[in-house]
């Protein structure tokens, strides 16, 4: 038997697991941890005899969740744009923060410019407030570099962030996010001369866990990013994209035609795309934070969502420009006041739905077999993860069984 296995006694257990009892709650609870591992969940009085002898921490009523997880982040990247969100503010127009080097661009410029150990040092400040709040998975993405070399560094750097804390990093590869200066009104040229000889060279480094790509008339069209999913697809890698985030071009469809993960934002899907997504089994992830920044008005189609049994993930997108949300719990709020999710749709979001936009199959919700990532709640309700607004609640967490 594991070192480190015990009972954990005296708590609410939010499974997530079955829909069929809200939250998949189990009352008064215990949950069986051995190494990594959960053995076993269910009420205190079906504790099987095996497990009564191990040792036991009360967690004196507590509501425990599975580990938070953040599926879509660009957490990892150089400066901020705090000065062009003072510009604006001031009444500069988008041209005069463009002209004044704003925007993407001046992220790329700035991402450029940072090593790797500047990379990651910024990155951990940010990272620290999110496992604060029980988060225990993180997807982060390439997509600041537009070059080889800084793309393969800004992975690297997200990599090593799990070498330096306990959360597990997933790797997305997004060099299909912009046209790099360079490269200005030849985006077809960068897509092959670029982008996918930089996918390429990532994944012979093992640095990618999945490709993504933004769908868009201010980025790249669905024919562009399909030639960068074709490549995926040869070299095995799961897909996902920014769809519909400020017009319909028909990018969620394209992705659920590749199998996808995922389709992001989604503010301007259609039914059509919607069942798309169904049949393909393809996540739809949720992201207040940019919708806010961007004080878009075109909400996601929630109710289509609900209708074709979309599976609704939740996340903060962080990234210096459109949505530098870097609260997770927050998020729980957003996507309920601004969307009408429900408190348990959101809170699914963040476990459960979010795994899987991740393809992952080990964490997500409390059952035997899952990772021991677990997040203790001074609450008395589920809900109240949502509702508090700059609150946060978390009284402790454990990463695969380790507090
Ligand atoms: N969608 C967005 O809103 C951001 N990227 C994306 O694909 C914008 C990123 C930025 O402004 O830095
Ligand atoms: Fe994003």
């Amino acid at each position: 038997m594991a070192e480190n296995s015990r009972v954990f006694t005296d708590l609410k257990a939010a499974t997530m697991e079955s829909a069929d009892t809200p939250y998949g709650m189990i009352e008064d609870a215990a949950i069986v941890v051995q190494g990594e591992q959960i053995a076993w969940v269910g009420p205190v009085a079906a504790l099987p005899e095996a497990h009564s002898d191990l040792p036991r921490s009360s967690l004196e009523g507590r509501l425990v969740t599975p580990g938070l997880i953040d599926c879509h982040t660009h957490i990892v990247h150089g400066g901020d744009r705090a000065v062009e969100f003072e510009m604006r503010l001031n009444g500069a127009s988008y041209e005069e923060v463009a002209r004044a080097g704003g925007g993407i661009v001046s992220t790329v410029k700035a991402t450029r410019a940072a090593s790797e150990d500047d990379l990651l040092a910024d990155a951990l400040r940010r990272v620290d407030v999110l496992i604060a709040e029980g988060v225990t998975v993180l997807e982060i993405k390439s997509g600041y570099g537009l070059d080889t070399d800084t793309e393969l560094r800004m992975l690297r750097a997200a990599r090593a962030i799990a070498t330096k804390r306990p959360i597990r990093v997933k790797t997305t590869f997004l060099g299909a996010h912009a046209t790099p200066a360079d490269y200005a009104g030849r985006d077809d040229a960068y897509i092959d001369e670029v982008c996918i000889p930089a996918m390429r060279a990532a994944h012979a480094e093992g640095l990618v866990d999945a490709v993504d790509g933004f769908c868009e008339g201010i980025a790249f069209q669905p024919a562009q990013i399909a030639r960068v999913f074709d490549v995926a697809r040869e070299l095995g890698l799961p897909v996902k994209l920014h769809a519909e985030q400020l017009s319909n071009l028909g990018g969620a469809k394209l992705a659920a035609s590749y199998g996808a993960l995922s389709a992001d934002h989604i503010e301007y899907l259609d039914e059509e795309g919607v069942i798309a997504m169904a049949e393909a089994g393809t996540v739809a992830v949720i992201l207040p934070g940019a919708f806010y920044t961007l004080r878009e008005t075109q909400a996601p189609p929630i109710a289509l969502l609900r209708k074709h049994s979309v599976p609704m993930a939740l996340a903060t997108d962080i990234n210096p420009g459109s949505s530098p949300l870097n609260s997770l719990l927050l998020t729980l709020n957003m996507g309920c006041t601004l969307f009408r999710m429900t408190p348990e749709e959101a809170l699914r979001g963040v476990t459960q739905h979010a795994a899987r936009a991740l393809g992952l199959k080990d964490c997500g919700t409390l059952a035997p077999g899952m990772r021991a990532d677990l997040a203790v709640w001074d609450v008395k309700h589920p809900a109240e993860l949502a509702y508090r607004i700059g609150f946060n609640p978390l009284h402790s967490r454990i990463f695969g069984g380790t507090a």
